[in-house]
């Protein structure tokens, strides 16, 4: 962040402030900003007075846009799935749930039946009268679940809101924090999106696509080139012609996008419970840096998962207290004299090895 664009009229107390003023100074916000905040307002306005506990719930992955007429960005791996499964969780628990999800992703109650586990379709048929009905044996679960998600529309505890960028992610999340601020500690933030760590900033990202090629430029390569020189901007395109357009290398040069979960937990929702997750796929280091991010930022709960493992377990670390491996049972068949019933695995205090686990979903969720 150059300190030369930022505002002079603001003069940050702490570093922390400096990121934020420059970060939220330098970059756009988001268009659909204030339509998102003015909903999440009315909702906080709505259940605030009743006393109701609210939890914005964030989920899914940030992209990192190349382009400013984005055609390409980076992503990451993550459906959403945490996020809309503890939003259920959250709302059966009497919450008023903010789902700040990414577009796309999986959603409350519809992720049972959305495009990244089955397709809805394969739920249902068409009935003697032409009517659409659901597939005998799907009836009890899409009933049951129906009924919740209707339930929690229809009692307007289940707000749902979009983002696409890390950008759009970072202004809208210090948004609804902000409006978060007046519940105190019946505001929770429970922030498992997975959030990107680098990123493009605006004055380096070109406006149009990216070129793979010089076929835009000059069309031959100039002939004083020297061979070392060309090799540095171009690939051969197994036709050494100057006139055929070169490939050219790309080079992504980004910066780290700041850490604003300082800033969320002294300034933006001092009051709120806050649960972070961290993420990581080397078991030697989880606990480590979930204990770190909790020093350094000081909120309640941090919740650690591993890529490979995470539908099976997670771990809790919070102050002052030992850190706990909640565990789903893996089912294992045994034998017994009535027949084959299932059995609940061991259940150990160290991560579990991802060659141990059954294959496909766990039937139960954390
Ligand atoms: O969306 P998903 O269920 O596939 O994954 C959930 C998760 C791993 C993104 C989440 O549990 C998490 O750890 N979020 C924080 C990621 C991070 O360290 O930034």
């Amino acid at each position: 962040m150059s300190s030369q664009s930022s505002r002079p009229d603001l003069i940050p107390q702490t570093t922390a402030d400096a990121a934020e003023r420059d970060y939220f100074f330098e970059n756009p916000p988001p268009p659909a900003l204030e339509k998102h905040s003015g909903q999440a307002k009315e909702f906080i306005d709505f259940h605030a007075p009743a006393g109701r506990r609210v939890v914005l719930v964030t989920s899914g992955g940030t992209t990192v846009p190349l382009e400013r007429q984005t055609v390409r960005f980076i992503d990451n791996f993550s459906a959403g799935t945490r996020g809309a499964t503890s939003a259920e969780y959250f709302l059966e628990a009497g919450y008023a749930v903010i789902f700040l999800h990414r577009q796309f992703s999986l959603q409350p109650y519809s992720r049972h039946y959305s495009h990244a586990t089955d397709c809805f379709l394969d739920f249902l048929h068409e009935g003697p009268d032409g009517s659409i009905v659901a597939n005998e044996e799907y009836q009890s679960k899409m009933l049951e679940v129906l009924r919740r998600y209707n339930s929690a529309k229809k009692q307007n505890l289940l707000l749902t809101l979009p983002f696409t960028t890390i950008n759009d992610y970072l202004f809208v999340l210090r948004s609804i924090s902000q409006l978060m601020r007046p519940l105190g500690p019946d505001g929770l933030l429970y922030l498992a999106a997975a959030v990107s760590d680098f990123f493009v900033p605006p004055e380096r990202m070109v406006e149009h696509k990216i070129q793979s090629t010089n076929a835009t430029e000059t069309q031959a390569v100039p002939e004083q080139t020297t061979k070392e020189q060309n090799e540095e901007e171009t690939f051969d395109n197994f036709d050494s012609s100057p006139t055929v357009p070169r490939s050219k290398r790309l080079i992504v040069d980004l910066d780290p996008v700041p850490k604003f979960l300082k800033n969320l937990v002294d300034g933006w929702a001092p009051e709120g419970m806050i649960v972070s997750f961290k993420l990581e796929t080397d078991p030697e280091i989880l606990v480590r840096k979930a204990q770190y991010s909790l020093d350094r930022y000081q909120h309640h709960l941090v919740i650690g998962n591993l890529l490979s493992t995470r539908k099976w377990e997670v771990v809790f670390v919070a102050p002052n207290q030992s850190d706990t491996w909640i565990r789903v049972p893996r089912r294992r068949k045994k034998m017994t004299s009535s027949g084959i019933e299932n059995m609940v695995g061991e259940l150990g205090d160290k991560p579990l090895d991802p060659k141990d686990l059954p294959e496909g979903e766990p039937e139960m969720e954390i």
